[in-house]
């Protein structure tokens, strides 16, 4: 044991990188030369400002840069304006992005050159779907960094102090300003007033990094907490309940951000309950926190069994009440009409709704991407996402236009549910951390890409070079960035071919939502919760109708997608299974027949999830031991689940096709029945 201790730190010494536990994020830069800042406002937000650029300067030794607050019109909200010696912002929260900004530049080897840089979304937040009891809903990173248990859970100690002041600069650095810090699935205790007081504490660490704070409500709360006979929130003593709560919250939070809600959806209260609608119940909450210049974020994830397609329900429930919801109340819409899958057309609401703000919700937690165990880069997801046209407003009504303001003159906002916890380093997998850190950069700016925040990423995050001011070594940019790149770019589409090619959707084994269950059915289960009802293969062929002759959900799409998505000859093939019910020997693009395809995609999945642990070990030389053990180790599960997905969906669809597996593709190394007996269960 000792020899191999004392082995591997001679390794170390020899190799010159010191082992790493990811702690440090994309901000591990421990080198910094002399700079004179010049430039004073009385705020904690600029002096942090400050600091970090004291603390971090990389450019020209000595070199002056002035921090100006100062209005200019062409810079919006929390913008700025940055040179190579100046940054200027309207407030002092921009002048802390701009720091940030260009201390970016500076680790990323950039030139800096003047240019004004604004966000796309007013407030960009995190989501986090943290219990009071500790646990987060789809966490795969450990326990709550905000919520601890036992008898003193409630005390504020030193060392969540510094986990929330890390985690509120981090933020800062990708331009988060606000994050909701507990489950939408609310438990009603965080209005108690001992909860609140540790909501305080949490808010006056994250503001001095300009974070507002949010906190997602239970819509029974007046009955619960209050004890009141009822929560309909058309009764005054609820009414007033929620002002004089309100009234509490702002008393200890002067900065408060607001409400997040989930209302009748998946067995939360709402105000349907009472026979009430969603505007009902937003516009009295919204009221209540009016006069403090809070907001309610109201989500739209509502479905229920009775309906024939849940992938129409919330755009059937939201468009109705386009125009009634007042100024101060978001509508939060997931990205897809089902529910953050793999690969989900956009959802129609986007650009429908017109006289309502709308946000996206993202997600940025693994839930259905092989939690923190597979290596997917959700940016091309996303990227995607934004750049779908809905052509509600015309060509090029793009679902990022149509949410940042530029079609619709709307209060702006994004929230992306978060992957965070309290693992070492933070998100469970080392490359965890890219989708946080994409998440923030394309709330930002929607236009980013993701091969540019990939490039940013792995620069910050695998510099080899303590002093950036030497140039980047050209062996790794050759042998790690680029390729490591590649994979991350690839890991999308790699995860969508092993799982759900071609436009297939939830067809995970049960409610962990990690392995493949395209069987998956229960006695008792409601349907739209069993997978068949997703796939609806039967020896005819696979997939979900939803043109004019199935659901219909088409119809909620503006002109032209109607008729694309509706004609099976037009349907983009990443979508046909989602649109249509298609006969296994229908004709594809490239010939194959639909069968033969499917099969082909699983076996590609697998093989780039190979090809990914080829580039990892090639990568070795170029990456400290710690960060490399963990993300080989991570690789081989990785591979080993992507088989499984793939043997699992060809044997279980081939049930129904009655053909061969074409020669060409290595056969299933596993057996229906063992996988459907394992399970691939996981917590
Ligand atoms: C689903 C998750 C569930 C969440 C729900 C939601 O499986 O845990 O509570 O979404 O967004 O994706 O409310």
């Amino acid at each position: 044991m000792r020899v191999s201790v004392c082995v591997f730190i001679l390794l170390l010494i020899a190799s010159g990188l010191k082992a790493e536990d990811g702690s440090g994020l994309w901000l591990r830069n421990n080198f910094a030369s002399p700079v004179n800042v010049v430039g004073s406002h009385k705020s904690t937000i600029f002096n942090v400002a400050k600091q970090e650029l004291l603390n971090n300067w990389q450019g020209k030794e000595n070199a002056t840069i002035n921090l100006l607050v100062k209005k200019d019109k062409r810079i919006i909200g929390d913008g700025f304006l940055l040179s190579s010696d100046k940054i200027q912002a309207n407030t002092d929260l921009g002048i802390l992005y701009g720091v940030f900004e260009l201390l970016r530049q500076q680790q990323t080897h950039q030139t800096v050159s003047e240019k004004v840089y604004n966000p796309s979304y007013e407030l960009r937040l995190l989501n986090h779907w943290d219990n009071l009891n500790s646990s987060v809903e789809r966490g795969y990173a450990g326990k709550s960094i905000f919520w601890r248990t036992g008898e003193n859970g409630l005390v504020v100690t030193e060392n969540d102090k510094r986990i929330w002041t890390e985690y509120a600069r981090a933020n800062a650095s990708i331009g988060i300003n606000g994050a909701a810090i507990n489950n939408v699935n609310a438990s009603p205790d965080i209005l108690r007033p001992d909860r609140l007081e540790r909501v305080k504490a949490i808010a006056d660490i994250l503001r001095t990094y300009g974070l507002k704070l949010y906190i997602s409500i239970n819509f029974s709360s007046p009955k619960i907490v209050g004890g009141l006979s009822d929560s309909d929130p058309l009764n005054p003593e609820v009414i007033n309940w929620w002002k004089e709560k309100v009234k509490e919250i702002y008393t200890l939070i002067p900065d408060f951000g607001g409400f997040l809600v989930k209302a009748n959806s998946e067995g939360q209260p709402g105000p349907q309950d009472y026979g009430r609608t969603h505007v009902d119940g937003a516009n009295m909450l919204a009221d209540a926190v009016k006069p403090y210049g809070g907001i309610i974020m109201w989500r739209a994830f509502v479905y229920s069994s009775e309906e024939d397609d849940r992938a129409k329900q919330a755009y059937a429930e939201f468009v109705p009440f386009d125009g009634q919801f007042r100024e101060n109340v978001i509508v939060q819409v997931k990205n897809g009409p089902i529910d953050f899958q793999p690969r989900e057309p956009f959802n129609p609401l986007f650009g429908a709704m017109k006289k309502t703000a709308i946000m996206p919700e993202l997600q940025i937690t693994q839930e259905y991407f092989g939690h923190s165990t597979h290596l997917v880069y959700l940016a091309p997801m996303w990227e995607e996402f934004f750049h779908s046209d809905t052509h509600q407003e015309g060509t090029g009504s793009t679902v990022a236009r149509c949410t940042d303001g530029s079609i619709f003159k709307h209060r702006t906002a994004i929230a992306g549910v978060a992957n965070t916890g309290t693992d070492t380093n933070w998100c469970g997998h080392h490359f965890a951390q890219a989708n946080w850190y994409a998440y923030g950069r394309m709330a930002w700016n929607n236009q980013l890409t993701s091969d540019q925040i990939a490039d940013e990423w792995i620069k910050l995050t695998f510099n080899p070079e303590t002093n950036v001011r030497v140039a980047l070594p050209e062996d790794w940019s050759v042998n790690f960035l680029k390729p490591i790149k590649q994979v991350m770019l690839e890991s999308y589409e790699a995860s969508v071919n092993y799982m759900m090619p071609l436009g297939f959707h939830h067809i995970f084994q049960a409610s962990h939502h990690y392995g493949p269950g395209p069987w998956w059915e229960r006695d008792g289960v409601r349907k739209d919760w069993t997978m068949p009802y997703y796939h609806n293969a039967d020896t005819i062929g696979v997939g979900f109708n939803r043109t004019i002759t199935g659901s219909n959900a088409v119809a909620q799409y503006h002109e032209p997608l109607k008729s694309i998505y509706g004609n099976l000859e037009t349907c983009p093939e990443e979508f046909l299974l989602w649109f249509h019910h298609v006969p296994w020997n229908h004709k594809m693009k490239n010939g194959n027949t639909l069968w033969d395809e499917i099969c082909y995609r699983y076996d590609s999945g697998v093989k780039q999830v190979r090809q990914f642990q080829v580039v990892w070990d090639k990568a070795q030389p170029y990456v400290d031991a710690g960060r490399f053990d963990a993300v080989q180790r991570r690789l081989r599960t990785h591979a080993h689940d992507a088989q499984i997905w793939k043997d699992a969906c060809l044997l279980y669809f081939q049930e129904f096709s009655r053909k061969p597996i074409p020669f060409d593709i290595e056969r299933p190394i596993h057996n229906l029945d063992e996988i459907k007996k394992n399970d691939m269960d996981r917590p």
